[in-house]
């Protein structure tokens, strides 16, 4: 057991020397501040220290509910270094989910933004083993210390000796389902997602400055703008409010990042913008997308328009980051492309049993950074962690050139007229039609009981008349088979999404189904 095998000494501490001035984090908005490599060694020794101080022990779970300005990084390396588990939670969600994450969790600090303290306030009164508050920013309410109280007179702390087996973190995962799980993950599985995909796939240098749309708590985020970045001593532009198209070209425009990380959603709205808006002066080498599959033509116009691709890849919490992807020179828009190096790949059907190349199987996938397990699930961590192979719920086919084309999630697909029916297959087609910029298809049941593919639609542009819904259906028609068309189209202002852009479904199932 040596030191090294402590995330934090193999990601912040081995730039204390000789990047010490180099800035690992810069604010690109609200207080603007940046944070060096040397500054953040110290931070969190120091954070690390007030942990200890603080009387929380090794092992123990605090929960960050932390925007991404610079804190983020220095409470949660500050974590790793006193043994103690960070568990990131998303900044989006409601009280009465930080309530049952804070009571599943059992998190004995939390560090929160005051700009999320109001949602997170009721939540804390009725959690009993919350020994501390730390508001970050601003005045510290009643109960809760500011983040100058929790850090007075603490004493730097080194790094723990740890293996790389040892729990570091959790990440709540939502899913697409709604149920959140705590996700927990080792030192080593940081380290796993940066040799793979961050130096093989992103080939991410010293010189790079990166942006992420996916937030830091989000596995997704957490990779691409801290991890990855930190392992190589580069720079990452954080931005703590909602990315919107705008926010995107102004910072593409204002801090050049070399690295841009969207979703699909993003890369959408961002080209529907630019039909309108002028295009920045940019200085991108490498784009990358995740969370859902980049419709074609969004990667093909992004990189008409850049000259950059958009390297589209999976992931998933229990993974912790991309381990399908399309790979610089090898594009192939409308496949997630192959196994990043370091994974293994199998499609499985019901039995358990490899498909064919051309059928349909639920992806497993094998490699150092999958997770122990999720906290308290036994049942749900029997059905995803088979041995060494994770299941992802995902159903693809390979082409003949062994790359991997998505088909839907398992519990997506359905059957219309006796033949399977991928919903992402009618999106897709969907989306390639001038008006629309985002789709969602469900199984509905028609006067008869038999299930309809349903077809829910954002516009980009034109109204939301009966006349453009049959021009929808027929579009379908022509372009993937008569029988795929959606029966029904519904106009919304937008889609149920998860913190990654992944379309929640069974919310619209649930509506539809009144
Ligand atoms: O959704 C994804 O594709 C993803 C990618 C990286 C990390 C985590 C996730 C969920």
């Amino acid at each position: 057991m040596t030191a090294s095998s402590n995330a934090a000494s193999y990601f912040v501490d081995r730039h204390r020397q000789e990047r010490s001035d180099k800035i690992a984090f810069r604010e690109a908005a609200g207080k603007r501040r940046s944070l060096s490599y040397g500054q953040l060694a110290k931070d969190s020794d120091l954070i690390a220290g007030a942990l200890r101080s603080a009387g929380i022990a090794r092992e123990e779970r605090v929960a960050m509910l932390v925007l991404d300005t610079i804190e983020f990084p220095q409470i949660f390396w500050g974590a790793l270094k006193s043994g103690v588990v960070p568990v990131p939670i998303n900044t989006l969600l409601a009280t009465s989910v930080y309530e049952a994450i804070l009571r599943d969790s059992r998190a004995s600090a939390l560090f929160v933004s005051v700009e999320l303290w109001p949602v997170v306030q009721a939540a804390v009164q009725i959690v009993p083993e919350l020994k501390q508050i730390v508001v970050i920013g601003g005045e510290a309410p009643e109960g809760t210390i500011s983040m100058a109280e929790f850090m007075a007179g603490a004493d730097p702390l080194q790094a723990v000796t740890c293996s790389a087996d040892e729990t570091a973190f959790w990440l709540y995962s939502s899913g697409s389902t709604g149920q959140p799980k705590g996700v927990r993950h080792v030192h080593g599985a940081l380290r796993a997602t940066a040799e793979t995909y961050g130096a093989q796939v992103l080939q991410i240098r010293e010189t790079d400055v990166v942006f992420s749309v996916a937030k830091l708590f989000f596995a997704y985020g957490m990779g691409n703008a801290m991890t990855f970045p930190m392992a190589v001593g580069a720079t990452t532009i954080l931005f703590h409010d909602r990315p919107t198209p705008d926010v995107v070209l102004d910072i593409l425009r204002n801090e050049q990042p070399t690295i841009f990380c969207g979703v699909p959603t993003l890369y959408a709205a961002t080209l529907a913008k630019l039909e309108l808006a002028a295009k920045p002066d940019a200085s991108l080498r490498c784009c990358i997308s995740a969370g859902e599959a980049l419709p074609k033509d969004v990667g093909r116009k992004w990189r008409d328009l850049w000259g950059v691709d958009i390297l589209d890849g999976v992931g998933s919490t229990e993974m912790l980051h991309i381990f399908l992807s399309n790979a610089p020179g090898d594009v192939t828009y409308g496949t997630s492309g192959v196994a990043v190096p370091g994974y293994q790949l199998r499609l499985a059907d019901e039995a358990g049993d490899e498909v064919e190349q051309g059928e349909i199987g639920e992806l497993l996938v094998r490699g150092d950074s999958a997770a122990e397990g999720y906290w308290n699930q036994r049942d749900k961590s029997r059905a995803t962690f088979e041995g060494e192979w994770t299941r992802t719920g995902d159903k693809y086919e390979r082409d003949p050139q062994g790359r991997y084309i998505y088909c839907g999630r398992t519990d997506d697909m359905f059957k219309v007229s006796g033949i399977w029916l991928s919903p992402f297959e009618v999106e897709q087609a969907l989306v390639s039609h001038p008006s629309v910029l985002e789709a969602a298809v469900v199984a509905v049941r028609d006067g008869e009981g038999l299930e309809k593919p349903k077809a829910h639609i954002v516009l980009k542009e034109g109204d939301a008349s009966p006349e453009l819904a049959a021009e929808l259906k027929a579009f379908v028609k022509e372009k993937i088979g008569k029988w795929k068309y959606p029966r029904w189209v519904e106009f919304a202002e937008d889609l149920p999404k998860t913190a990654t852009g992944k379309i929640q479904r069974f919310k619209l199932r649930e509506k539809d189904e009144g």
